[in-house]
């Protein structure tokens, strides 16, 4: 028989920003049990060094290290160090992000900057430096940057956030059209309200925890292992064909009226 093996992730080594907690942590171990080794950046390495440990166990290699990503002038530097150390990466997942909410009409400046080079600016960086070691080693690469139902619709005191993100979605398209002949696939998920530190404060909150049951079809949050699927698939094989796709694991809510 002809067994599909396509999900597999053998032999691969992923590199993945936002590790230490939520959907990057989420996702790190999933790729782990996929087969994976894993590269494990946080801003710091207390949680990271456990979730190695973890994965160590369970017979995969794992390295962990410490980037403040909003530091965006020192990634080439950083991620020549990690793969100096570890070799080449095969998966690159864009998770660490960052959010303010505060009224838009006094929403402070440098509040913006660091969003835009959180959420965007350092994604794209990591980008670079993958792609070029991808094109130099003539391999193959699979980038999955984790936007969000922001990059589609908007809402209250979030203008960089929101910006951020459906810059990421759209930075996604322009580097899966440039980079599709070099067989690199660019492709994000767009989760949808998941319960995680970041919105923790909006759990919290009875009205907005109403709002979000009202418009997800589903009627729940999401979790971050409800992200592993659609992230197992788009690092794998099964998914060399598609490029510049953002998958909204959203529990039906963009399909909601
Ligand atoms: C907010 C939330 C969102 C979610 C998520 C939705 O303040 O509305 O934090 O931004 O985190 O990105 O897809």
């Amino acid at each position: 028989m002809n067994t599909f093996n396509n999900f597999s992730l053998k032999d691969k080594t992923a590199l993945v920003s936002g590790a230490s907690r939520g959907i990057g942590k989420a996702i790190a171990l999933a790729f782990a049990d996929a087969g994976a080794n894993v590269i494990l950046v946080s801003r710091s390495r207390q949680e990271l060094d456990k979730i190695a440990e973890q994965i160590s166990a369970a017979g995969q290699k794992a390295w962990p290290f410490a980037c403040d990503i909003s530091r965006i002038g020192e990634i080439h530097n950083f991620y020549s160090k990690v793969v100096s150390q570890t070799g080449p990466v095969d998966i690159l997942v864009n998770v660490a992000g960052t959010i303010f909410r505060t009224d838009s009409i006094e929403f402070p400046l440098d509040k913006w900057q660091l969003s835009l080079d959180v959420n965007l600016t350092a994604p794209f960086m990591f980008c670079q430096c993958f792609a070029r070691s991808c094109i130099q080693r003539k391999q193959r690469g699979k980038i999955i940057n984790i936007t969000s139902l922001l990059s589609e619709r908007g809402r209250p005191t979030i203008p960089a956030y929101a910006v951020s993100k459906s810059g990421l979605k759209l930075l996604t398209m322009v580097l899966a059209v440039e980079w599709a002949k070099y067989k690199i696939n660019v492709n994000a998920i767009g989760p949808g309200y998941i319960e995680t530190e970041l919105t923790r404060p909006l759990m919290d909150n009875e009205t907005f925890n109403k709002w979000v049951h009202e418009k997800t079809p589903m009627d729940r949050w999401g979790t971050p292992n409800d992200l592993t699927g659609a992230a197992l698939f788009l690092a794998s094989g099964a998914s060399d064909f598609i490029t510049g796709q953002t998958i909204y694991v959203d529990g039906g809510w963009l399909a909601n009226l």
